[in-house]
């Protein structure tokens, strides 16, 4: 499964690789932020596991600039796709049995040598923003908009404290 918001670079900005079909709607707060942010994208489903060959020939045949890693359980895929790169490489850990425990362990104990940034469990959306932080580094058009998105947040919060001190 692919979809993707083609950008003016030769591939994506972002690679996004989900462990399997039912990690979607993690995916899916991501591709909201990055449609919002008008960020190029493409996810796929390939599994640390159960198809290791998949993983591998998405991330060697890519020139993304950030990826994101979304997988649930023992969760090894981040891992891997860094494995096979010098850029970074963003994990979202998904809830499960043990209610994403076993994945945030699983992806935020990386030996040293091969780091990944873990994000909080299920948090697609930080992922996106972390990868969009990384991209508007050498954007000064994506630095603007996430500092309107963070304006936006603060004016969301203060209609909230508006409304309760109201009752
Ligand atoms: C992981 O195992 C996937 O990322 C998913 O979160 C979990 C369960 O996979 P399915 O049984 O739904 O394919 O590899």
């Amino acid at each position: 499964m692919a979809g993707s918001n083609s950008g003016s670079r030769a591939g994506p900005a972002v690679t996004i690789i989900m462990g399997s079909l039912s990690d979607r709607e993690v995916g899916e707060l991501a591709i909201k932020i990055f449609r919002e942010l008008g960020i190029s994208y493409i996810w796929r489903v390939a599994s640390a596991h159960r198809t290791p060959e998949k993983v591998e020939e998405i991330m060697e045949n890519s020139d993304s600039k950030v990826f994101i890693g979304i997988a649930g359980m023992a969760a090894h895929l981040p891992g891997v796709m860094a494995s096979h790169t010098i850029q970074p490489v963003i994990a979202v850990p998904v809830s499960g049995p043990m209610k994403g425990l076993d994945a945030l362990l699983s992806t935020v104990q990386m030996p040293p040598g091969i780091p990944v940034a873990t994000v909080g469990v299920d948090r697609g959306d930080n992922a996106a923003l972390l990868a969009a932080e990384i991209l508007a580094l050498q954007d000064v058009g994506l630095a603007v908009k996430l500092k309107e998105y963070r304006k936006m947040m603060k004016v969301k919060v203060q209609a909230q404290d508006e409304k309760l001190r109201k009752g």
